[in-house]
């Protein structure tokens, strides 16, 4: 079974997944076996790796060291650049970033990591990214340099994801960014959900169980956390983030 595969199993044996974003820059590699041994236990349906802007090194390493710990659960990265590939992961999200107006984002970057991807036979997962206005500036937007979807303008984000459809992406990320003050609102991932049948990823500001449900009550097929495990680390929390999130 392919990763993809993997997701939509588990999306309808759940009702929606959760995914732990895990930055090699925020938690060391010292820190892996106890907070991912955690993860499993609390039973999350994947890891995401990657970062904006990365500066740990030897990123085939921390994936190396990663996959002795994560068992069956699938390490897909999640790339902010093309350095960003491995053949230690099981899969990449192929990054388009559809919002934006910035051609070496949306076409620029995958021209040149293709190649790598089906060198190294990685499964690659076509992936609409949305950045969505969320406060102030994030890494993601800034890094990118382009402007994020106008978070009350529900239309102009719905828009977006039928193209990404007509389009043939098979994920959509709607994303806050990392650390972002305001989450995607709920009007916006509802109406998408109801527009575009596409699974819908949404991420960034997240930092509360209750708003975890929240996301999957408008319609999100996968919540991702970052910042808030990487912080607090606690076990506890994943158990509720993924009872938040499960629905069966
Ligand atoms: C960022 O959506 C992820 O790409 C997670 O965001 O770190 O704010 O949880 P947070």
């Amino acid at each position: 079974m392919s990763v993809f595969e993997y997701l939509l199993e588990q999306k309808k044996r759940n009702g929606a997944g959760y995914f732990v974003l895990v930055d090699p820059d925020k938690t060391s590699l010292n820190a892996l076996p106890g907070f991912v041994e955690a993860a499993l236990d609390a039973d999350v349906d994947a890891f995401l790796i990657g970062g904006s802007l990365l500066m740990t090194p030897n990123f085939d390493d921390y994936l190396k060291q990663f996959k002795k710990y994560s068992k069956d659960r699938p390490v897909i990265i999640f790339p902010g650049g093309v350095h960003q590939i491995s053949a230690e992961a099981d899969a990449i999200l192929f990054l388009s970033l559809l919002s934006g107006r910035n051609p070496h984002h949306i076409i620029g970057s995958q021209v040149m990591a293709a190649p790598i991807i089906h060198r190294l036979g990685l499964e690659a997962i076509s992936t609409a990214y949305l950045l969505v206005e969320s406060g102030k500036a994030t890494s993601a937007q800034f890094m990118s340099g382009t402007t994020p979807l106008p978070r009350h303008k529900t239309e102009i984000a719905v828009a977006h994801a039928l193209a990404a459809k007509y389009l043939g992406f098979r994920l959509i990320y709607l994303e806050g960014g990392s650390g972002a003050d305001h989450s995607v609102p709920d009007e916006m991932i509802y109406a998408i959900s109801k527009t575009v049948d596409i699974p819908l990823i949404v991420g960034g500001g997240i930092r509360t169980p209750e708003l975890a449900a929240q996301k999957v009550a408008a319609g999100a097929s996968f919540v991702v956390t970052g910042n808030i495990l990487e912080q607090q680390k606690d076990p506890a929390l994943l158990k509720s983030f993924v009872s938040a999130i499960h629905q069966s």
